[in-house]
């Protein structure tokens, strides 16, 4: 039997476990990449792994989403990074060069390899055939060290793509409606890889935009197949010797399959607060709209920004419109300003943002109370704008162009009739912007800076004996990690900070909950379904550790933040039973009995018993990897712990 892309990625990096088993496949990782508000902590943590040198082919470290510098504290946070960079053998891509996902499809991906980077959007690359997660910055600090990265053995999808586009409709409505079929869990465990006829009619970056937002599906990550159309696109970097054909072989098959048929798709927006609630824009068309955004990792090539370029040229966006556009990297600007679509832009009346994410992560532009606005991003989860009741629509570029112009949401299809757009053949490449690390001998000399904002991390407890207490918090459904920890342009720059940070842990759902949680000392979190979804930040787990919280129970998690918890020490655990969620209240004390033995012995299912009376059961869904994290008190200690028996 033939193996399809995925399959053969990962099979090449196979270190650790069996394929087709339960179990989890442990990959060796040839490059990662953080970016700022991830990266800070990513790297103490790498640092405190005692590693002199990265042991990856390819390590990056982006500095894109704290970009505001209102205080000293990014700027400081940027100079951290910068210097450790250089220090232990890591490229430094620095303000002003783009959004890590963007610059890293450009410049560093490569199809057939693994990547893995602390930003929950890094299978982005997958659209350049590289098979790329997002990972907890613990996980990638790790990796940087030279050790494994873990995964759940994953299904495989596979997508069947037919067909073309239609004319203004775009690689967003392509997601958008698997989005809508699959809901924000149904790629949970899951590889998307796209295959099929229609692949050949989509650039590598429609692909990269489709691969961005698996991510929303929950997915480990996903991948579309590397072929003559991603080697021109090599090419046009100056990267062609980086390029290798990968496909699924002929007789490959898959654990699922979808059929999804490109020319019958029309133009589709995901409704506020959810990435899955979506509608066909033609039923939303005439709703006034306030504000407009064009950027994010999802959306900002050279592609998108020219169609938009097409779309605006010699015309003025709405009056009550704000319209704010961010090119993904400072080659997508440069190459707008020479073709000349800078102008367009700009004379239709925009807002030219810097190649960063702004936006996307609140970074500034949040807009007025109550606005309607309409974004090329990825997320319009609750607040995440920066005002808490902002109503966001996720769309392609197409309809945002199209709905600046008229002041309210409109079907993109008119304005883009007869729209082509010509790639150049070749960008201009110019990497005067990623700064080369030390060599190892002269990196004794450079010296880290750490700024006053830099305070220590917290670190897991061993899980042993029982865990008796306090239910601190109890939250529904589809908890994202921006209710956990939020973002935003005043919160983003203590992420170097978390005895600060933490003091907003939750603030969106229950303000009450550092307070509460700090006076109990000890605190268990009650979840609903797919509990953690979202973003990779691992602060929404370091935060509730610092706060005491030792185990969280829910129905299900999201991927990467599981293995955050585990990562940080707290032990996640699943109703086995989902009804019992209603039975347990906030306040009510629990004793989750012999954790640590029930760990120890691999049992499946542990008893919680609730303070009145009576008990219910949960599951331990964890591997034995995972389980002797937890009886470490967490990845830092584990590895330390398993490095220095190595050396014994
Ligand atoms: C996001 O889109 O939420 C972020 C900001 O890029 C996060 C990372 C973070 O929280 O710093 C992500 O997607 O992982
Ligand atoms: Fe940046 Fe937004 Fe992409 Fe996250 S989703 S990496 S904040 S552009």
């Amino acid at each position: 039997m033939g193996l399809n892309a995925a399959q053969k990625i990962l099979s090449a990096h196979l270190v650790d476990g069996v394929p087709g088993g339960a179990g989890e496949l442990g990959l060796k990782v040839d490059r990662t990449l953080t970016q700022d508000s991830t990266g800070t902590m990513a790297y103490l943590e790498f640092e405190a792994l005692g590693v002199e040198r990265v042991k990856t082919e390819l390590s990056v470290a982006y500095v894109d989403h704290n970009i505001l510098q209102t205080g000293f504290e990014n700027a400081d946070d940027h100079e951290y990074i910068r210097t450790v960079a250089k220090k232990h053998g890591i490229l430094f891509s620095r303000p002003g060069n783009g959004i890590c996902h963007q610059v890293n499809l450009e410049r560093f991906s490569a199809p057939g390899k693994i990547l893995i980077g602390s930003d929950s959007h890094t299978p982005t690359a997958g659209g350049a055939g590289m098979l790329a997660f997002g990972a907890g910055g613990l996980d990638v600090a790790v990796a940087m060290g030279g050790g494994a990265y873990y995964i759940a053995d994953p299904k495989i999808v596979g997508v069947e793509l037919k067909g073309r586009l239609s004319e203004g409709v775009s690689a967003k409505d392509v997601i958008l409606e698997l989005l809508r079929r699959l809901t924000v869990k149904g790629g949970v465990g899951k590889i998307i890889e796209y295959f099929g006829e229609g692949v050949k009619t989509l650039g590598v970056p429609e692909r990269a935009t489709i691969c961005n937002m698996g991510a929303e599906l929950g997915a480990t990550s996903s991948i579309f197949p590397s072929d003559e159309i991603t080697r021109e696109f090599f090419k046009a970097q100056g990267r062609e010797a980086d390029f290798t054909e990968l496909s699924a072989d002929a007789d490959a098959s898959y654990d699922e399959l979808i059929s999804l048929d490109l020319s019958v798709l029309e133009p589709l927006a995901a409704c506020p607060h959810m990435p899955d609630r979506i509608k066909p824009v033609s039923e939303l068309e005439g709703l006034k709209i306030d504000q407009v955004c064009i950027g994010s990792c999802t959306n900002s090539s050279l592609l998108d920004m020219l169609k938009v370029a097409a779309i605006l040229k010699g015309k003025t966006i709405a009056e009550t419109v704000n319209l704010t556009i961010s090119p993904g990297s400072r080659q997508v600007l440069d190459e707008l300003a020479r073709l000349g679509a800078l102008s367009d832009i700009l004379n239709a009346g925009a807002r030219v943002l810097e190649c960063a994410c702004g936006p996307c992560i609140g970074m500034g532009q949040a807009p007025k109370s109550g606005a309607v606005s309409l974004r090329t991003f990825n997320r319009n989860f609750e607040g995440r704008s920066g005002t808490a009741d902002a109503q966001v629509y996720l769309v392609s570029p197409e309809t945002a162009a199209a709905s600046a112009l008229a002041g309210c949401i409109t079907d993109p299809r008119e304005a883009a009739r007869g729209l082509k757009i010509e790639l150049p053949a070749s960008f201009t490449i110019n990497d005067n912007l990623i700064s080369a690390p030390a060599s190892a001998e002269a990196a004794g000399e450079v010296e880290v800076v750490r700024g006053p904002n830099i305070k220590p991390f917290p670190v897991g407890h061993p899980c042993e004996g029982d865990i008796a207490a306090e239910v601190t918090l109890k939250v529904g459904d589809n908890i994202t990690t921006d209710h956990i920890m939020p973002s935003g342009s005043s919160l983003l720059p203590y992420r170097s900070n978390i005895p600060y940070l933490s003091g907003f842990c939750f603030s969106r759902c229950d303000e009450g909950f550092p307070e509460r949680a700090r006076k109990a000392g000890q605190g268990i979190i009650i979840g609903g379904e797919n509990y953690g979804q979202g973003s990779s930040r691992e602060h929404a787990a370091l935060a509730p550790l610092a706060l005491g919280v030792r185990a969280v129970i829910a129905k299900s998690f999201a991927r990467i933040h599981r293995d955050n918890l585990v990562n940080a020490g707290i032990a996640p655990l699943e109703f086995a039973d989902a009804s019992d969620y209603e039975n347990v209240a906030l306040g009510e004390k629990l004793s989750i009995k012999d954790i640590g033995e029930a760990l120890n012995e691999d049992r499946e299912e542990l008893e919680v018993f609730k303070q009145n009376g009576g008990s219910f059961k949960v599951k331990i869904d964890l591997t034995a990897r995972r389980r002797a994290i937890l009886l470490a008190g967490g990845l830092l200690n584990y590895t330390k712990k398993t490095a220095g028996e190595e050396r014994t």
